[in-house]
This record gives structure tokens, C-alpha cells and sequence, in this order.
């Protein structure tokens, strides 16, 4: 009740002072607003590519597309479609695990997701600048082969071109068998443009 009285005299007191204020801001506000698209826009021009996060009844776990080929500067958005996952850069800053990201691209986890869509929580969003491939995969479904790759713009000749277990120096937590297999392979991730499994 007080602060309804006080936000409503608030309110009240400024139009008639500001009359001339609220003018020149109706000229002013559209230059303005075409600054502002135009700085919003500028970043946003890229694409999104959804990424589906799914546990069929069976218990079988995977990313769907498992790849795909973006253009630099373009957003993956993954959407937890049922189970519960993780989106996880292969990078040692991730459990020691195997670097199979561009050397320069920052390593990223979402942790796992809280929600199943279209709830708040159950998806997750991430910008790609730099060009390569990057393969990724589930915490929870590591082991069960849940990897994904992306190649923004040319593969080149990163970590992610690699094979598995380049660095035996580096003492990385190996990337699991059946992890290694469900990895579509880049040529056709270039070919297709989307890579469905399962
Ligand atoms: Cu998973």
C-alpha cells in the first residue's frame, strides 16, 4: 500500500514537467533505435542449428544430429529433448579429458541440463568464431558413446582431425571405443551439412 501511494506519486508528479523532455525523445528515440538494431544485429547475422539431446525408452543415448557443419560465427543451440545431459568440450580443462578442439577456441561445458523442453533450463547456446572441428560429448553418456562433432567453416588441420589418442605424452583421459565409433566422420559431416545416426 505505501509503495503503491509513492510509486504512484511518483508518476504522477513528471508529466507536466517533462512534456517538453518526452518531445524531443519521440525525435530522437527512432535514431536511436536504428543504432541500437543495427549494433544488436551485426553479431546475430549468423544461423542457429538446433542439436536434439535424446534418451529413447530403450535407454539409447545420442546427439541428432550427431554432426553438422556451421558457418563461423554461427550459434548451436542444443534442446534437451528427454533423459538428462551435458554439452562438453573434449579439452583437458574438462576432466583431463583429450583436446579435440581448435587450439585457440575456449573450452566450454553447460554442465548437465536441468530441464526437459521446452521448460527454462533445457537448452543451451553457444557462438562458434573460431573455424575447425570440435568434437564434444554427454558427462553422463560418455561411456555409452553420446560424443557429437561440429565443423565450423574448413576442418583445417586441428586437434580435432586428429585420431584418437594423438598425445600419449599429454597423459589426456582416452576418449572410450565406443565413443571413438560413433563420431561421424568429417568428410561426410562436410558432404551432408547434417549427420543423423542411430
Ligand atoms: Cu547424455
Amino acid at each position: 500500500m505505501p509503495a503503491a501511494a509513492a510509486s504512484a506519486g511518483g508518476v504522477e508528479r513528471p508529466p507536466g514537467a517533462k512534456a517538453g523532455t518526452v518531445r524531443r525523445n519521440r525525435q530522437s528515440l527512432p535514431i536511436g533505435l536504428i543504432a541500437a538494431l543495427a549494433v544488436a544485429c551485426a553479431p546475430a547475422m549468423g544461423a542457429t542449428v538446433e542439436v536434439k539431446l535424446i534418451q529413447t525408452p530403450e535407454g539409447m543415448t545420442y546427439f541428432d544430429p550427431s554432426g553438422v557443419r556451421i558457418a563461423r560465427g554461427d550459434t548451436v543451440r542444443w534442446i534437451q529433448m528427454s533423459g538428462f545431459h551435458s554439452i562438453t568440450a573434449y579439452a583437458p580443462s574438462n576432466g583431463n579429458h583429450e583436446l579435440r578442439i581448435p587450439e585457440s577456441a575456449k573450452p566450454w561445458d553447460s554442465d548437465i541440463l536441468l530441464a526437459q523442453y521446452p521448460k527454462p533450463g533445457s537448452t543451451f547456446e553457444r557462438v562458434f568464431s573460431v573455424e575447425g572441428v570440435y568434437d564434444y560429448f554427454c558427462k553422463p553418456h560418455e561411456m555409452a558413446g553420446m560424443v557429437g562433432r561440429i565443423v565450423v567453416g574448413q576442418p583445417g588441420n586441428g586437434p580435432g582431425t586428429k585420431p584418437f589418442g594423438y598425445a600419449p605424452d599429454k597423459h589426456w583421459q582416452q576418449v572410450p571405443d565406443v565413443a571413438r565409433q560413433r563420431f561421424p566422420a568429417v568428410s561426410e559431416i562436410m558432404a551432408k551439412g547434417a549427420v543423423h545416426g542411430r
